[in-house]
């Protein structure tokens, strides 16, 4: 029923799913013996959940990519219980699991704020340790962005992601001809004869301006994020929401979704995309495609699209 009538793919780009770091706890601070003054135990490194952060982000950030927590302070004649090394933040984004060098899970961060202890720091001179501070803990630890799905089929309201989810898996999403028929993201298993999965999320339908949050936009392009790659479903007839909005047609649905997941968040850009246009067994379809062809091989024309305003020319190849 859904046929791909061509194939279409953006370039691999640098969307980061994993990152290693290397993290160490602050060494504590020198006690002192005669007065039996304790040093400050050294400062802790978190990992913190943030919602507005990427991976990219946190790696450009930080290329280095080391995070050490702040030292405690040795015990003085003026001040004999140290003060407590400062604490190191790692701001990552929600939705990471965090691993040690040897693959143990250490926690997950699954809403904004959740925070992981990853390298504690020494603990500082005292009585105990012969007044000798200790050294804070070195971890070398793995991010890994947890991905809903593989695949996430992103295309306007109505296209047919759902009916092309309900044709290669075992999945029954709902399915009709209005708007907006899918409200949460659906997740089907393509199992190959070898036992080898691709699990597919079908994702609510987006509109002009979900960057802005029309539609719930922020909520749906949220779950983009957390996809592998992606799989825009066209309607080659194109999309027109109510008679009040404006038509669009197929190929300017390609431009106006790779505008909107590239306004809502630049990374998203650099994901691989595939295109499946739909609904090719409509009348007219074939003309259709031949033009909707002509304009994703002519970058001039898209260019020439200033009426939509896209910031910048769709990176898609032919496959
Ligand atoms: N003629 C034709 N109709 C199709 C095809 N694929 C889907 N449809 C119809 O298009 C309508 C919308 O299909 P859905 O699969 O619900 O579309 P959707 O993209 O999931 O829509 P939202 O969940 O609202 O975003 C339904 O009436 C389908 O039967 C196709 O290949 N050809
Ligand atoms: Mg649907």
């Amino acid at each position: 029923m859904v046929r791909c009538g061509s194939v279409w793919f953006r370039k691999y780009g640098n969307f980061i799913d994993n990152l290693r770091l290397f993290t160490r706890g602050g060494s504590g601070g020198m006690g002192y013996p005669r007065l039996g003054g304790e040093g400050g135990k050294g400062g802790d490194v978190w990992v913190v959940a943030h919602k507005k952060m990427t991976l990219k982000q946190l790696k450009d950030k930080y290329p280095q990519k080391r995070f050490v927590a702040g030292e405690g302070a040795n015990s003085r004649v003026n001040a004999l219980k140290g003060s407590r090394g400062k604490d190191c933040e790692i701001p990552v984004p929600v939705g990471i699991s965090v691993t040690d060098e040897n693959g143990k899970i250490i926690g997950e961060l699954n809403k904004e704020k959740d925070r992981i202890l990853v390298a504690e720091g020494g603990l500082g001179g005292k009585l105990l340790t012969n007044f000798l501070p200790l050294k804070g803990q070195k971890r070398v630890i793995h991010l890994d962005l947890k991905l809903i799905a593989d695949i996430g089929l992103v295309g306007f309201p109505n296209a047919g992601k759902s009916s092309l989810l309900s044709q290669v898996s075992h999945a029954k999403p709902a399915i009709a001809d209005y708007a907006f028929t899918t409200l949460q993201p659906e997740l089907g298993k393509i199992v190959y004869n070898d036992f080898r999965q691709i699990s597919v999320a079908d994702l609510p339908g987006l509109i002009e301006g979900a960057h802005m949050n029309k539609g719930m936009g922020h909520k749906f392009l949220k779950h983009i994020e957390r996809t592998r790659q992606l799989l825009f479903v066209v309607d080659i007839s194109g999309f027109q929401l109510s008679s009040q909005t404006q038509y669009r047609t197929a190929f300017e649905t390609i431009i106006l979704l790779t505008k909107e997941l590239e306004l809502y968040k630049e990374e998203l850009q650099t994901k691989p995309v595939l295109l499946a246009v739909n609904k090719m067994d409509l009348p007219g379809a074939q003309d259709m495609f031949h033009v909707l062809m002509n304009q994703l091989q002519n970058p001039k024309d898209i260019c020439c699209l200033t009426s939509l305003n896209s910031p910048r020319k769709p990176n898609l190849l032919l496959l």
